[in-house]
């Protein structure tokens, strides 16, 4: 792999990780008017996904979906405008942090309900079919949007279709505070979609390089017309189910489990593998972080100094008509 693509692997999952890292330690001061599940410690997953996909490709979200958003192009400053329910907020302040979308980058939307982007993928990937776009549509869900009917049913219409799809599970092994071994009789999500007959795989979610790699061939797979394919990734969640930090931890985590897996940050892991093999220097490295922490502290200003919207807007940028004055 060409060292500037590894160089930007580790910038964008800097980015997020700066980003949320920011967001955490201004939460307290309440002025973000929404709930954030923060995916620190899974920033591979969106990164090594997005890094296989065209700007035109669509991405369907969720509720921990500031990753996604970043990694396929989303605007960061109206991001965080959009946690501080700012007019110039990407969803114009309507949605807060598990409603991010930006159009422009192929970002179709986030849904907080578990699996509710699934469908929708595969509804982006039949028009982009039935218009011989040859875009790819991506979804991104936890282990428990797996164990939702719309999940099976997906799957079902997807393969039926031969559509342009891929669906990539994000297995943090935890519900808010249930462990997967409480819910599902395997842990090994991908292999539900032998039964469809559809290709799946099994990535290490916290190895850019390997959700990457995984990723492009079910891209390419599907931009061939071959039909969808799952891809499961297996991260963790360093931070509680929603906020800052994990309060309660001890009554819900498997002793023992969060200390392995921070040794794995995805982050420290290709900044490692890079700096081992002469491909970043100790400079690039402190250039880079600069870099990532201006943009954040700019998207932080910007979104403080934008408006708050006014009683006025509340009808706007929704489905509903506006009723006859
Ligand atoms: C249909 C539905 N059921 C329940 C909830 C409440 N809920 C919000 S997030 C969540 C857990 C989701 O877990 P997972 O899909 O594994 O994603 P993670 O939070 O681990 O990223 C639940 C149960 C919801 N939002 N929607
Ligand atoms: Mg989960």
């Amino acid at each position: 792999m060409r060292s500037s693509l590894l160089k930007d692997l580790l910038f964008r999952m800097k980015r997020v990780r700066g980003v949320e890292l920011a967001i955490e330690a201004e939460y307290p001061n309440d002025e973000m008017k929404t709930p954030v599940h923060l995916c620190i410690g899974q920033e591979a997953v969106p990164v090594g996904v997005c890094a296989g996909l065209r700007r035109d490709d669509y991405v369907l979200s969720n509720h921990r979906g500031h990753g996604h958003y970043l990694a396929k192009g989303g605007d960061l400053k109206a991001m965080v405008a959009e946690l501080y329910c700012r007019e110039t907020g990407c969803s114009r302040a309507h949605g807060g942090s598990m409603h991010l979308i930006d159009t422009a980058a192929g970002l179709l939307g986030s849904s907080a309900i578990v699996g509710g982007g699934i469908p929708l993928a595969v509804g982006a990937a039949l028009a982009s079919q039935r218009l011989g776009q040859k875009r790819v549509a991506v979804t991104f869900f936890g282990d428990a949007g797996a164990e939702e009917g719309a999940f099976f049913e997906s799957l079902n219409c997807a393969r039926l279709w031969k559509l342009p799809v891929v669906f990539v599970c994000e297995n943090n092994l935890y519900s808010v505070c249930s462990h997967i071994d409480a819910r599902q009789h395997t842990r090994e999500v991908f292999r539900r979609a032998r039964a469809f007959d559809i290709p799946a795989a099994r990535a290490d979610g916290t190895d850019v390089l390997d959700v990457l790699r995984k990723a492009s061939a079910a891209i390419s797979r599907a931009r061939r017309g071959r039909g969808p394919s799952l891809l499961e990734c297996r991260a963790y969640r360093w931070r509680g189910h929603i906020g800052p930090g994990d309060p309660g931890a001890e009554l819900y985590r498997k002793p023992g489990e969060r200390a392995r897996w921070l040794k794995r940050c995805p982050i420290r892991l290709l900044e490692r593998r890079l700096l081992a093999a002469g491909a970043l220097s100790a400079r690039e490295l402190r250039e880079m972080e600069a870099r990532a922490a201006g943009e954040i502290a700019e998207a932080f200003r910007y979104a403080r100094a934008s408006p708050l919207p006014g009683p006025e807007t509340l009808g706007r940028h929704l489905f509903f008509a506006e009723p006859a004055a």
